[in-house]
């Protein structure tokens, strides 16, 4: 195999993961957490656990696990309450200081993660692995958080490569060490290779990546189809996709949220949908934006239900940007989507956005002695508009939230009413 033709190996591709990244964003806020031992979860015994700092990891303390098991194998640690706007301002400050900094062509590809092709920028640095050097220096002195950056000819190599070093650290494979760095991982360290594909691939006597590698790709493309293809190709350090670099994405009013332990709680998911739409609320704000549509995605955590419809969306006539009413309209939405089934992944986004007419600025603006009877008057117009369920002024929405977490039909018996923030 050409590695060097095959690859394409001009390129400079550059993964930037944050390390520990929700914990780390804690410290920004608060920094006598820095080096201490802290989870990011709900204060409550089965709250599972989002992102663990690194001296906590020394304990045992693990991103996925109960608050209470955490607590068990480390009496000390510090929970910190999950904070999502927070999570998403950092992450765009950061991405954006690469993009103003470093490369113009970046990929935002999750929260803590991004891509930048770095191929002409790195000369300016004097080497490639200066200029990762200068990134690790500069998110630590600017941001006071950290990350790790993996480096290779391609984007699924330098995926691989960035959880090789850590934290604070970069790590790089070069298309002639992909025999030597990548082959002897397992094949789950593919993105794209879960327990299903592992177990067809284990009937193959496939193993390690490098075991694919020299495997037959059409007895592999047999057992997988396409997707066969792709990670045959990886194995073989081949991945010639190109970044999506649309810095548009820091332009989207969205947030989502992967559950380690998919859920059914009626609770614990309306307390994500609200967090996520006063994230989606305060992103529209901080560009003086209001909305027409707001929609909610879904993943089941069965593969066979994720087939089916998983995301749905609502536009309303007139622009929206309170989070009494992006709640509503994201629990409506969301009300509509569910069956009752196991989640995975839920997340809310706005879209449709304009300038044009605010409603805060609006109520503020016009009628400032008025407000209630204001708002009162925008909620009736859009419930008129969306006419399924009631949008509700603030006053009233912790009320109504109780209700119907008391009646609802996929309460199952299993949820505890405290377990929502107020
Ligand atoms: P990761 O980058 O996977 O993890 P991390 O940044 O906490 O740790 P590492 O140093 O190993 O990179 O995920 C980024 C953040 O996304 C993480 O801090 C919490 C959140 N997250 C979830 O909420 N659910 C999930 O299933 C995963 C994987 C992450
Ligand atoms: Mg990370
Ligand atoms: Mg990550």
């Amino acid at each position: 195999m050409n590695f060097t033709k095959a690859t394409n190996s001009d390129r400079v591709i550059f993964l930037i993961d944050f390390d520990a990244f929700f914990a780390s964003c804690h410290i920004i806020e608060n920094p006598s957490y820095k080096n201490q031992k802290i989870a990011v979860a709900y204060s409550e015994k089965f709250s599972i656990i989002t992102a663990a700092s690194y001296a906590a990891r020394e304990f045992g303390v693990k991103a996925g696990m109960t608050a209470f098991n955490a607590l068990k194998s480390c009496p000390d640690l510090v929970l910190v309450k999950p904070n999502f706007s927070l999570y998403s301002k950092v992450s765009k400050m950061v991405f954006e200081f690469f993009h103003d900094t470093y490369s113009k062509k970046i990929e935002l590809a999750s929260i803590d993660e991004c891509y930048l092709d770095v191929t002409t920028e790195y000369k300016k640095y004097g080497s490639v692995e200066k200029m990762a050097q200068h990134i690790l220096d500069s998110v630590s002195e600017k941001f006071n958080i950290t990350c790790s950056i993996g480096i290779s000819t391609n984007k699924f190599l330098a995926k691989v490569s960035s959880e090789r070093n850590k934290p604070n650290g970069f790590y790089r494979i070069l298309p002639s060490e992909i025999k030597k760095k990548l082959w002897p991982l397992d094949v789950l360290k593919m993105f794209g290779v879960g327990q299903k594909t592992k177990i067809i691939l284990d009937k193959l006597g496939i193993k390690t990546i490098g075991d694919l590698a020299n495997s037959n790709k059409n007895t592999v493309i047999e057992a997988l189809n396409k997707s066969g293809l792709i990670l045959w190709n990886r194995s073989n350090g081949i991945d010639p996709s190109e970044l999506n670099a649309d810095f548009a994405d820091l332009k989207s009013f969205g947030a989502e949220v992967t559950f380690y332990t998919p859920t059914q709680n009626i609770g614990e998911l309306e307390q994500y949908l609200y967090d996520m739409a006063f994230t989606v609320k305060n992103k529209l704000e901080s560009r003086n934006l209001s909305c027409k549509t707001i929609a909610v995605l879904i993943k089941y955590q069965d593969e066979k239900l994720s087939k089916k419809k998983t995301s749905m969306q609502q536009t309303v006539e007139m622009p929206i940007s309170t989070l009494e009413q992006i709640f509503a309209i994201a629990k409506n939405n969301f009300y509509s989507l569910w069956n009752g089934a196991e989640i995975r992944l839920v997340g809310v986004r706005a879209t449709n956005t304009s300038k044009e007419y605010n409603v805060k600025e609006q109520q503020t603006f016009l009628q400032p002695k008025k407000n209630n009877s204001n708002i009162e008057t925008i909620v009736d117009n859009i419930n008129n508009q969306i006419n399924i369920e009631k949008l509700l002024t603030g006053t009233n929405l912790q009320i109504k939230i109780d209700e119907e977490k008391r009646t609802s039909k996929f309460q199952k018996g299993e949820f505890d009413s405290d377990k929502r923030r107020s």
